[in-house]
């Protein structure tokens, strides 16, 4: 990492592993309003942090998809024939669980791609999931999904790509079709694509998701912080920035962002001062919500149609199956 100063360096941080991190930082926070990717949430405690979101009263999508997942995917894999699993963004591959068993019970498991920025996160994944699943070859492929896939040349086919979690709302419009237009260009015909989205609903339930009652959005949000401390040597102090998690009725996204409760000076090596006004924000996500319209469009204009989308109207979240248009 040659251009990461890590003047506080402790341990290893489990996922950020990015040598482009300065200049990202540096760009995004030169911007008139001020952004931090949401990929900097992700180191161990963050990792941890957003586990524990997941499993809060208010936070809606996880045990959503799982329960869509666990329901559709024996049906699924029976009638797909899937013979390799490509996950983008694998996370702690506990989703990717419940499409392998599936998988594993029509006899086709063959291979499983987990990919993840973070290559010691993947190794640990994929150690793990070849002690379970005995006979499936694990291909784990370290990249950042928001520039490339870095696939294994040879696939098993057909393929499922299965981007799960919402994660796509966390990618602006340009940027989401960029994506989605990246997974239809390493589709063959007979494969399919798997996207799970959470959708449009009721305003003051989205923002309780996101405004969770223990405050664990609100540490999760300021440990993108800490993670900058860590890995640019940079000088924030979590105590003088507040949470704020609001609904945007015009994008239709969630926008978090953290608030400086006074005027401040962040010193981040290898940059100049950073000024921060009383009540300043730094944007540190999108999450956008989608409805069938929007997520039609999107994949349109990547070159995808819908093939099925099982609705059920209480269901806040929806698990779409793509293909090649
Ligand atoms: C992991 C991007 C799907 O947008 O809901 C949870 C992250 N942020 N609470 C989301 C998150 C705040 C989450 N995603």
């Amino acid at each position: 990492m040659p251009n990461l100063a890590r003047t506080r360096s402790s341990g290893p941080v489990e996922r950020i592993q990015n040598p482009g991190m300065l200049a990202e930082v540096a760009a995004g926070l030169s911007s008139p309003q001020k952004e931090l990717s949401p990929k900097f949430f992700y180191d161990q405690r963050g990792s941890e942090l957003f586990e524990a979101i997941t499993r809060l009263p208010e936070y809606y999508p996880t045990r959503t998809e799982r329960a869509l997942l666990a329901g559709w995917m024996p049906e699924l894999m029976r009638q797909l024939g899937t013979r390799t699993l490509i996950e983008l963004g694998a996370g702690n591959a506990e989703k990717s669980r419940i499409i392998l068993d599936a998988m594993r019970a029509t006899g086709l498991a063959e291979m499983y791609v987990p990919i993840d920025v973070s290559g010691t996160f993947l190794s640990q994944t994929a150690a793990q999931l070849r002690r379970e699943y005995p006979g499936l070859t694990v291909e784990p492929a370290v990249a950042d999904i928001s520039i490339e896939l870095n696939l294994p040349r040879h696939l098993p086919r057909p393929a499922l790509f299965a981007f799960l979690g919402s994660t796509i709302g966390n990618f602006y419009p340009p940027a989401a079709i960029r994506l989605l237009a990246r997974v239809r260009a390493a589709m063959e015909p007979g494969d399919r694509f798997l996207l799970g989205v959470d959708l449009r609903k009721d305003i003051a339930r989205i923002e309780a998701a996101y405004n969770d009652s223990q405050g664990l959005t609100a540490e999760f949000n300021r440990n993108m912080l800490l993670v900058l401390n860590h890995e640019l040597g940079a000088d924030f102090d979590p105590d003088a920035f507040a949470h704020r998690a609001f609904y945007d009725t015009v994008t239709h996204r969630i926008e978090m962002h953290l608030v400086s409760t006074r005027a401040q000076v962040v010193e981040i090596p290898g940059l100049e001062p950073i000024p921060l006004a009383a009540g300043e924000s730094i944007r540190t996500e999108i999450s956008t919500k989608y409805d069938r319209d929007s997520v039609a469009a999107c994949f349109a204009a990547a070159g995808l149609r819908i093939e099925a989308w099982p609705r059920d109207p209480l269901t806040p979240f929806g698990l779409v199956l793509g293909v090649r248009a």
